[in-house]
């Protein structure tokens, strides 16, 4: 059986999640009420492969809200996930996903020295990031997107911005091993892990933001930022495609327009429905097929019996895991999304 854990983007919307589901309890109560909610099981699901195995899982829901790290309840933070993990360990989940700020905090706050929860011993090679399977899909999405709107790789700048995370270091690597693009723009905060990041791959420009947009035909957005920034659309080139892998999503207000490509970074659609309603709820567009690539990690770890932590650390995915997986991906009938 395969796990996934995950969270809502805000206690605004776990308000009306909270209603729409039928838990009444949750809907009208402030952020003091869900710090204190122990995680739910929510959902049992069952997955079919384009190949006709079946199998299946459930979501637990940490209750966690990225308005506990912006408030500095840290602590409240690191037991909502580590709780969330005793609970699919305790349903003898045999692989998880630790969907969004999970890993995160994870490794933030060093969790793995945490790894007692009353009475259960954490076994950390039961659960995984997701982060290999959603590295490869952003680089897949990348490839598809400039071919489909007219980008040409070798003229292209590219800006990644959450360049020194997991999954932003991972398709800053694939970029300059297997692309021929003509600049890479690194964004983050900590300068330190920036130029560490740039001296690893021997190339690539350390930037603001702000200087960087207005010069990136491809954008790429892999910030853990608890809430969405604004960008100004007129200081965008066009074309310009921008992949949103942040959840919660790294732009709050860009859309579509003309020569702006706004893409859904990091999701897939399975070629067959998925027995579930989850999806629904982070308005995907076709809740039953489409959903996060490190959910689909799991239930690709789970397909192929590899109950191992196969995403875990921090800035250690190697281009050879982003072709495993990204193998048995397209063998299971999961293919990136393009929107
Ligand atoms: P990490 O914590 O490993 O990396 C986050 C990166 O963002 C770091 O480079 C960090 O550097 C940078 N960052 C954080 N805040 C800012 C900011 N305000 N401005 C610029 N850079 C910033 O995260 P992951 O790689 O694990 O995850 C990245 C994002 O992808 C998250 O939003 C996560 O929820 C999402 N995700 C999506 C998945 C999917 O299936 N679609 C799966 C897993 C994760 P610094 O601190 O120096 O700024
Ligand atoms: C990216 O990293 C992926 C993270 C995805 C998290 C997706 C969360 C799915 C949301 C379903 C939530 C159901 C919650 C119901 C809460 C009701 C109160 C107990």
């Amino acid at each position: 059986m395969f796990g996934l854990i995950g969270h809502l983007t805000s206690l605004e919307h776990a308000q009306s999640v909270a209603r729409e589901l039928g838990y009444p309890e949750y809907a009208d109560q402030g952020l003091e009420f869900w710090c204190s909610a122990p995680p739910q099981i929510v959902d049992h699901i069952k997955v079919t492969s384009a190949t006709g195995q079946q199998i299946e899982g459930l979501y637990v829901e940490s209750c966690f809200l990225p308005e506990m790290l912006a408030g500095s309840k840290i602590k409240t933070a690191i037991r909502k996930i580590l709780n969330a993990m005793a609970l699919a360990q305790k349903n003898d989940v045999d692989i998880t996903a630790l969907g969004g700020f999970s890993s995160i905090i994870f490794e933030n706050f060093n969790l793995s020295q945490m790894s007692s929860v009353r009475n259960i011993q954490l076994e950390f090679n039961r659960f995984t990031t997701g982060n290999t399977h959603t590295a490869y899909i952003i680089c897949r999405q990348i490839e598809e997107a400039s071919r489909k709107f007219g980008i040409d790789l070798a003229k292209a700048t590219v800006t990644v911005c959450g360049a020194t995370g997991d999954i932003g270091s991972a398709v800053c690597r694939w970029l300059d091993a297997r692309t021929n693009i003509k600049d890479l723009l690194l964004v983050a905060r900590n300068q330190e892990r920036l130029q560490s990041l740039q001296a690893q791959l021997g190339r690539g420009k350390v930037m603001d933001i702000e200087e960087a947009l207005p010069q990136s035909d491809i954008i790429v957005w892999v910030a853990s930022m608890a809430k969405g920034m604004t960008i100004d659309p007129t200081t965008l080139k066009r074309p310009c495609i921008l992949i949103d892998g942040g959840y919660p999503k790294n732009m709050s207000t860009l859309v579509q327009e003309d020569g702006i490509y706004v893409i859904d970074g990091g999701i897939v659609e399975h070629s067959l429905d998925i027995d579930w309603k989850i999806m629904k709820i982070v308005n995907m567009t076709a809740p039953a097929r489409q959903l996060f690539a490190c959910f689909a990690e799991a239930m690709l770890l789970e397909f192929e019996g590899w109950h191992t932590n196969f995403s875990w650390g921090r800035n250690q995915i190697s281009i050879e895991n982003m072709d495993k997986i990204g193998e048995v991906s397209i063998k299971h009938g999961f293919r990136p999304l393009i929107n």
